[in-house]
């Protein structure tokens, strides 16, 4: 039923795709009745050709989509080689799914020392033995990203550790598909975006100073993004669709005083997901903009796939977490398992291949990594502007 629900979505998906008239390509390849994609990516390759058709200036992103695979380089490059020292990456979330995935991919290269920032300690901890981290390899430490005061905490835990900081991933997030009424952070702000984008935000622009500081060769800031947040796919038209409008809910506060969305409409979680999402692709960018060429960061974003059956979908009816996976698996094809995801997002980490900045990274079927286009909206960078200095404020940092 969850999914039959999902799929009686399809109709208005259809529509609304064709009212846009940039999926008709995609769309006709695609069986949407017998649900034959044979794979996410193919479609999100497609529809992109099919702007770039009807729209020949279609590069409003902050670069064109290259679908050159680079597959993962195990040569290390002169620049590797300078030091010997093993690199230090903080995770956010990897007490489960791709946060945990990725914190022990890297510690397994036997390289990294994986700081896994978690809101639940005991958890965590209990995570890293079930997978076999060795306790050399990681150190768990205390992170709420739904409170502001924690996120300072972390960061003055984090600095009088004296430990660098070389790499700076935010995956935590939370998913609120079925609540009726929103709830907030510890400051009042929705708690999606309160914790996918308010709280990691903080986070980023206090690190940044830190990842300056590392010698690591090199430096980089990545930040989860999805394919539900880009309405250039079929995934990110099915609704509800992500749409910041003006912000107007997000600048007079998200509190529920006079909206908790950030376009200022009714409350819906699913859609405040996605509005997370579309402000982490976008504060990649922005952060690109203006801090890559003066610090030699590289700010990176990735979809990893539809990794169906993590703790993200915990608040969904069990109907659906039941038929979720299997419709990824087999029908859009677009499921990876938490393994293959982490070991996607422990490339973008470590990969030399995947060192450069301002890039929304994908995979196609065979694993290889490829430079995705963002959607018009998540590429926006006026939106990207204005969305930075509104979060500056609510995070007390204007
Ligand atoms: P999980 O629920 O397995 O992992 C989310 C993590 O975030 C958990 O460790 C959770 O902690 C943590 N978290 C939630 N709230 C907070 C908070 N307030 N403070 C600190 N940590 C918090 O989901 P996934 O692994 O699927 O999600 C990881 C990332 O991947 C997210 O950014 C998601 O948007 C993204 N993503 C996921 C996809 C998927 O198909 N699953 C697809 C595309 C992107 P705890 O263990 O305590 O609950
Ligand atoms: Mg989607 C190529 C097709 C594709 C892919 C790759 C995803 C990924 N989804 C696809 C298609 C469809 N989904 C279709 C055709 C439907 C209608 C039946 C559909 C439905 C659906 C639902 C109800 N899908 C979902 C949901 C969720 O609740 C998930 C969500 O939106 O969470 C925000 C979800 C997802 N689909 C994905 C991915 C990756 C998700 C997980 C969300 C994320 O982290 O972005």
């Amino acid at each position: 039923m969850a999914l039959q629900a999902a799929y009686s979505l399809l109709p208005s998906t259809t529509a609304s795709i064709h009212k846009e008239g940039r999926f008709s390509a995609s769309l006709k390849e695609t069986t949407l009745t017998s649900f034959s994609f044979s794979n996410n990516l193919r479609s999100d390759k497609i529809s992109i050709k099919e702007q770039r058709r009807q729209n020949p200036r279609f590069s409003t992103g902050i670069r064109a989509q290259t679908v050159t695979a680079t597959p993962p380089s195990n040569e290390a490059s002169p620049e590797q080689k300078k030091t010997q020292r093993k690199g230090t990456a903080v995770i956010t979330g990897a007490s489960s799914g791709l946060g945990l995935a990725t914190a022990k991919a890297l510690a397994d290269t036997g390289k990294w020392h994986v700081i896994m920032a978690c809101r639940n300690f005991l958890k965590a901890e209990k995570a890293a033995k079930t997978v076999g981290m060795s306790k050399e390899d990681y150190t768990v430490m205390h992170l709420d990203l739904a409170s502001l005061e924690s996120v300072k905490q972390f960061v003055d835990n984090y600095r009088r550790t004296e430990r660098p900081l070389d790499v700076l991933v935010c995956n935590a997030a939370v998913y609120q598909p079925t609540a009726k009424e929103p709830s907030f952070t510890a400051e009042g702000f929705e708690l999606s975006v309160g914790t996918n984008h308010l709280g990691h935000f903080l986070l980023s622009k206090l690190l940044l100073d830190d990842l300056k500081k590392s010698d690591y060769p090199s430096k980089r800031m990545i930040i989860v993004g999805s394919i539900t947040g880009n309405t250039n796919t079929l995934a990110g038209n099915v609704p509800p669709k992500a749409n910041l409008g003006d912000l107007r809910g997000l600048a007079s506060g998200l509190n529920g005083q006079n909206s908790s969305m950030i376009d200022g409409g009714e409350y819906d979680g699913a859609k405040a997901y996605k509005d997370s999402k579309v402000c982490n692709m976008l504060t990649m960018q922005e952060l690109h903009r203006r801090y890559h060429e003066e610090t030699g960061v590289t700010f990176a974003s990735l979809y990893p796939g539809c990794i169906a059956t993590t703790g993200l979908f915990r608040e969904h009816v069990p109907l659906f977490r039941l038929l979720f996976p299997p419709f990824q698996k087999y029908i859009t094809k677009g499921y990876v398992s938490e393994e293959e995801a982490g070991k996607r997002l422990a490339q973008v980490v470590s990969d030399p291949s995947l060192g450069k900045s301002g890039v929304y990274w994908s995979w196609n079927n065979n694993s290889s990594s490829f430079e995705n286009q963002l959607s018009k909206e998540a590429s926006d960078a006026e939106k990207a502007k204005k969305l930075w200095e509104v979060s500056e404020k609510l995070v007390g940092l204007a």
